[in-house]
């Protein structure tokens, strides 16, 4: 499999870009044609042909914070209850507050400690999803004993005030975030914007870009206390109970801060041996009706690390290189409490799903035994997936898989230490399509060793294999080998913009490759079908388009439509009028409209298919109506403990 996570080039304007993410199997068009893509989530969430009436709003007695601008809500505080997943059980799955095996020196109990957990934003393009590694920490801290809220502004809009409204509401002692490279500035920013509201509040972050970025980050950054660096959870089953008591960090293995202005990192910490004794990931913390109507599949990690050493490589960085398994009953359970929720569409996002045979086989017999059914997609790589592999996974559900190909080049891939030969990749391609599965091939452009001549070959080759494909531009990130060593490879790295680093713009140059030859490689592949995406734009103005194509332009624009909504606040504005349009519903619509000024037919379609769909409902207030989104399927609000 292979990282630069590269791709997600999804259509935006409506479909500017395509994809094939080696994470995620995001909607994407086809190279060959106009016939899918998009298609794939049109087919999941289906616009109906003409509007529905507004679903009633129910009753609530609960006290409305301002946290996503309306819709988060304080509640059920008095009893002291920590929120409850939908077994009734602990959110995360445990009955005990401490799952085993992870070291942990003592739950707050009663529970006082208030932890944030901030989403961070990103854009539609990189096809925002679930955060996975966020609801893992979220449900090592409420592990831990404390009371947690995530704070999503990937599906609502981020301003400091709304923030400060959150803060002042929540009054939690640690806000914490994550971020990728590419949205590392955003993240920063909220902590900013965090300590400049509340000086004493501890801050800290996690995930890939300051797991390896963590002393120049605190030394940049005086507004960010803590860095957890990599694996999560044990360090924060050991640092919550005591984060309060700074002189204690010293003893935490796996962070870094500040000491009397010098930036301490303790002794790394090993990798957790056993996955099962995790929580869960604490999804019931996240407003999934939003990610719901938004519709990109849930992510999954069934194992973590990877024996492989590709080079510009930053996940097996992050996960070690000794594949550890979830056993397929923990999978198989996680995957049911995902469906509860409403989801129908799952990404099996490990780093090598693929790694054993026994265990993909185990995983796929526990799906058929329980009989879940669900639409699957996984990323491989090339050499450890075989006929009866596939065939098995495609029994299980799964319907597409995606191989990080990266080169055309045997020179380029033995470079990159990746592993796998031209006649391997060609195999796997053609296996997995005997097998009936939609096959995504991911590129980088720039790896060491490109050349005119080997972007020609790369071309050819990706053409050849006959499946949807997309390229990235190399991204060097850190903690990357490609990054440490960069003089060894003829590259150069030309900013350390972290915007930069979103792998859809040329920033390095080689001695035999200028960024901008980079760039208009990739940009020749998206022209093509940029056109025909504005022929089709055309024939969608004059309602001219085949049934096959408006499905997939009108998914493209639902899509628009929805992350708009969900990143503009559109829905949870100030509180409409009815007596001008008579109904609630109506009143909705037209606002939407006059706010996006998108083709009135769809605005209505879509609204109307989110308000049956018990995404967003409405509330009475004095002078009109409130629109909001629900939390999720079994809470319409999102409960917090006081
Ligand atoms: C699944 C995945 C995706 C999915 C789903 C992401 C999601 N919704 O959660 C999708 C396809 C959407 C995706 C998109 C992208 N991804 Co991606 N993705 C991954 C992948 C394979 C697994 C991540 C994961 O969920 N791991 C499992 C969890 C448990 O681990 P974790 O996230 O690291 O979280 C742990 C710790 O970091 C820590 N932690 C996490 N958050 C917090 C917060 C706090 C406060 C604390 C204390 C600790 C903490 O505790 C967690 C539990 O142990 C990784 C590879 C990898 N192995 O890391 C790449 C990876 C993270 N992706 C990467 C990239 C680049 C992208 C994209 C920019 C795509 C692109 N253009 O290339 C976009 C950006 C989207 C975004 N902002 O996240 C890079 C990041 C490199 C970098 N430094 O930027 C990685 C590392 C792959 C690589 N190239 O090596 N990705
Ligand atoms: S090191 Fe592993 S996870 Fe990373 S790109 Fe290579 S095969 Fe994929």
């Amino acid at each position: 499999m292979g990282p630069v996570c590269p791709l997600a080039r999804l259509p935006v304007g409506p479909f500017a870009r395509y994809s094939v993410c080696r994470f995620m199997i995001v909607p994407y068009v086809s190279f060959n044609g106009l016939d899918t893509a998009v298609g794939q989530l049109a087919r999941r969430h289906p616009l109906p042909a003409a509007s529905l009436p507004a679903s009633r709003a129910t009753k609530s007695n609960l006290l409305r914070d301002r946290i996503y601008g309306h819709t988060a809500y304080r509640a059920n505080g008095q009893t002291g209850q920590r929120a409850n997943g939908p077994t009734g059980k602990r959110a995360n799955g445990h009955t005990t507050p401490f799952p085993s095996g992870i070291p942990h020196p003592g739950v707050i109990d009663p529970p006082t400690m208030k932890i944030a957990l901030i989403a961070s934003p990103y854009p539609l393009e990189e096809a925002p999803s679930p955060p996975l590694g966020l609801c893992y920490a979220a449900a090592a801290c409420e592990a831990a004993g404390a009371q947690v809220i995530i704070l999503d502004y990937i599906v609502s809009q981020y301003t400091p005030e709304k923030l400060a409204a959150a803060l002042d509401a929540f009054q939690p002692d640690v806000v914490g975030t994550n971020s990728v490279t590419m949205n590392f500035k955003g993240a920063i920013k909220i902590m900013q914007d965090v300590k400049a509201h509340r000086p004493e509040i501890i801050t800290m972050m996690g995930g890939p870009h300051v797991s390896f970025d963590a002393p120049n980050t605190l030394t940049r950054y005086p507004e960010l206390d803590l860095i957890v660096i990599g694996e999560g959870e044990a360090t924060l089953a050991e640092l919550i109970p005591v984060i309060q008591s700074r002189p204690t960090w010293h003893d935490i293995r796996g962070i870094a801060f500040r000491d009397k202005g010098r930036v301490i990192t303790t002794p790394s910490r090993p990798p957790i041996t056993d996955l099962g004794t995790l929580p869960l990931p604490a999804r019931h913390l996240l407003p999934v009706s939003r990610y719901l109507a938004l519709g990109f599949p849930v992510s999954i990690i069934t194992s973590r690390g990877c024996p492989n050493k590709c080079i510009f490589c930053q996940g097996r960085r992050m996960v070690g290189h000794k594949p550890r398994f979830r056993s397929a009953k923990v999978v198989v359970d996680e995957i049911e409490h995902i469906l509860s929720y409403g989801f129908t569409w799952i990404n099996v996002a490990d780093d090598l799903f693929t790694a054993s045979k026994r265990r993909v086989k185990e995983v796929c017999d526990e799906i058929l035994r329980r009989g879940v059914k669900f639409v699957w997609s996984a990323f491989a790589r090339v050499n450890t997936v075989d006929p009866e592999m596939l065939a098995m996974m495609k029994a299980a559900g799964c319907d597409s898989i995606g191989f990080g190909v990266e080169s055309g080049n045997q020179g380029i891939l033995d470079l990159a230490q990746k592993g796998i030969t031209k006649e391997q990749i060609q195999r796997a391609v053609a296996w997995s399509k005997e097998a009936g599965l939609r096959v995504h091939a991911s590129f980088i452009v720039g790896l060491p060793g490109e050349s005119p001549e080997t972007l020609a070959e790369t071309s050819a080759f990706a053409q050849a294999l006959d499946v949807d494909y997309g390229y990235h531009l190399l991204s060097p990130f850190p903690g990357t080998t490609i990054k440490e060593d960069i003089h060894n490879y003829d590259l150069e790295i030309l900013t350390e913009d972290w915007d930069r680093y979103d792998a859809n713009q040329a920033i390095v140059r080689s001695s035999r490759l200028s960024p901008q030859q980079m760039d208009a490689f990739v940009a020749a592949l998206y022209q093509e079908h940029e056109a025909k995406t504005r022929e089709a734009e055309a024939r969608y103005q004059q309602g001219q388009c085949p049934p096959e194509e408006l499905i997939w332009l009108e998914a493209g624009y639902r899509l628009k439509l929805v992350f708009a909504l969900l990143s503009k606040d559109l829905i949870d504005g100030a509180p409409l009028k009815t007596r001008d349009h008579g109904d609630p519903a109506a009143a909705l619509i037209a606002h939407v409209l006059s706010a996006t000024q998108m083709n009135p037919s769809l605005v209505q379609r879509t609204v109307s298919d989110l308000i049956q769909k018990g995404y967003v409902k409405y509330k009475t207030v004095p002078g009109g109506i409130n629109w909001y989104w629900t939390h999720n399927c079994r809470q319409e609000t999102f409960a917090l403990a006081s």
